[in-house]
């Protein structure tokens, strides 16, 4: 029995941009699992975890926390289901790019389109990730929009590494998708969550393959709806 736990905002959205790889990971390896949506906010019902963020993992009564140390956990105890690093090498090189997303990107693009996560989340999850920000950033959310034009220009230059590679193959892994594909699909499935600022430009190799990321295991990223398919559902 596998089960994992992720933000849930409004209209149910999923945007939690760490527990976006771990679910990805989870198909990868084929495994059947329940999902949890907590609040942001809400520290309680992931208490049972002993630390306040998601993804968390229940995998027969064994907890796991940390995106990184799931897919771990998850290519150790499934070694005969495909593999997520494609071995030693393979999973060295991973955990670097994981921790260039996590210190690199993810800082040069989600507080700039924070301001739009308000509108998808109750008020009390918004005062808590409006803090978070602000002391984090020592600046205001409005102050950080205002500056997001600038932000993902800097944010695609950012990126030029994953275009190169993707120039080359259909996916970081290669011809096939691995774990490393889903840390950066889970940060640009955050923003198309909850933004409806166009963070990629149309004909950018990147805006393809997530397109392809999308479109894995029948679907599973495109079937959450984004901000944009949303609010026209909302206006209609
Ligand atoms: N290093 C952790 C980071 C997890 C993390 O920051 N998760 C966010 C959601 S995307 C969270 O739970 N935030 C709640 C909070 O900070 O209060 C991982 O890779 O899983």
């Amino acid at each position: 029995m596998l089960e994992l736990w992720e933000l849930g905002g409004r209209d149910d959205c999923r945007f939690s941009t760490f527990s976006w790889r771990t679910r990805l990971a989870l198909h990868h390896k084929g495994l059947a699992f329940v999902v949890h949506p907590v609040a942001v906010s809400d520290k309680t019902a992931i208490g049972f975890s002993g630390q306040g963020k998601v993804p968390i993992l229940k995998h027969d009564g064994r907890v796991v926390t940390d995106s990184w140390a799931i897919a771990l956990y998850l290519e150790r105890e499934f070694p005969d289901r495909p593999t997520l690093f494609g071995g030693e090498v393979g999973q060295t090189l991973t955990h670097v790019f994981n921790v260039w997303v996590d210190r690199e990107l993810i800082p040069a693009l989600i507080p700039f389109l924070m301001g739009d996560v308000l509108d998808c989340v109750s008020e009390a999850d918004g005062a808590h990730l409006r803090r978070q920000i602000e002391s984090a950033m020592k600046q205001s959310l409005e102050g950080l929009s205002a500056g997001r034009e600038q932000a993902m220009t800097a944010f695609r230059r950012k990126l030029q590494p994953v275009r190169k590679a993707l120039e080359a193959n259909d996916f970081l892994g290669g011809a096939a998708p691995t774990y490393a594909d889903y840390i950066l699909f889970g940060l640009l499935q955050w923003a198309r969550v909850v933004s409806p600022a166009k963070v990629l430009e149309d004909g950018d190799v990147i805006a393809a393959w997530f397109g392809r990321v999308l479109d894995l295991y029948d679907g599973v990223g495109r079937r959450e709806r984004s901000r944009l398919e949303r609010a026209k559902e909302a206006a209609a």
